[in-house]
């Protein structure tokens, strides 16, 4: 891994508690004086943020599972060609929230897709382009669900049902375990407090690696 460039991401359930330790993760890596782009997906461009709203509005609420999941590889193709790889190539750190992760978790054992399918758009539209890290924040989908439940109105994922949210949940969980160099797996049923310090843990321990 080249040291001064590096694609960190973070993924989760519904009501894990991304925002706040994506905030913090920017701060550690921002302290090191490294350049950074942050970004998210699905979205991260103009036609990406388009393509998000498509995604999760109720315009089309009944969209066929290949659209939705073709839907994110356009978005996410987009995002490579105009802001991850572009950052990448300048030396900048590139911090997402959510990528293709979130797509074997959703789409794949969420919604039942074939994760060979899935395998074969990632490798096109990605090439050998993976993240280096990704902080996955677990907890209980329940307790997720009652967190994001204080939100206002839920979109077309948030609509899915306790069993779809088990399934990505235990998803996450699977891909955290086939990939134990790229993923730490972060305890988000804690105190907002205590899971920010596992999360300064484990980016600082990175960090110290590779920056
Ligand atoms: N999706 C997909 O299907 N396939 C793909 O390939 C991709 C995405 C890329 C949008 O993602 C949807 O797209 C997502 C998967 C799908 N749908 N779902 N579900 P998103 O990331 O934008 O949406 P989100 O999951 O709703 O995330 P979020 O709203 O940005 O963040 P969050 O992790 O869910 O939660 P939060 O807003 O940071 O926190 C929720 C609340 O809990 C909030 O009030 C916090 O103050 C509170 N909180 C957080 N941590 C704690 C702790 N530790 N204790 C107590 N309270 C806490």
């Amino acid at each position: 891994m080249n040291r001064l460039r590096c694609f960190i991401t973070v993924e989760g359930i519904e009501g894990a508690g991304k925002t706040s330790c994506l905030e913090r993760i920017e701060e550690r890596i921002r302290s090191r004086g490294l350049p950074l782009l942050v970004t998210r997906e699905p979205g991260g461009t103009p036609l990406g943020e388009d393509l998000r709203a498509l995604l999760l509005g109720h315009l089309h609420a009944g969209m066929a599972q290949d659209t939705e999941l073709l839907l994110m590889f356009a978005a996410r193709a987009e995002h490579l060609a105009a802001q991850i790889e572009p950052a990448l190539a300048s030396g900048a750190w590139v911090l997402c929230d959510r990528f293709t992760d979130a797509t074997y978790a959703y789409q794949g054992f969420g919604r039942g897709i074939d994760l060979a399918r899935i395998a074969a758009l990632e490798d096109w539209v990605q090439g050998a382009r993976r993240p280096n890290l990704t902080l996955l924040l677990d907890l209980p989908v329940e307790l997720g669900l009652q967190r994001a439940g204080k939100r206002s109105t839920p979109d077309r994922f948030e609509r899915e049902t306790l069993a779809f949210f088990e399934r990505v949940r235990d998803g996450y969980l699977d891909l955290a375990a086939s990939m134990p160099e790229r993923y730490r797996v972060i305890d988000a049923s804690q105190p907002l407090a205590n899971v920010l310090q596992q999360v300064s843990a484990q980016i600082d321990s990175f960090l110290d690696v590779y920056a």
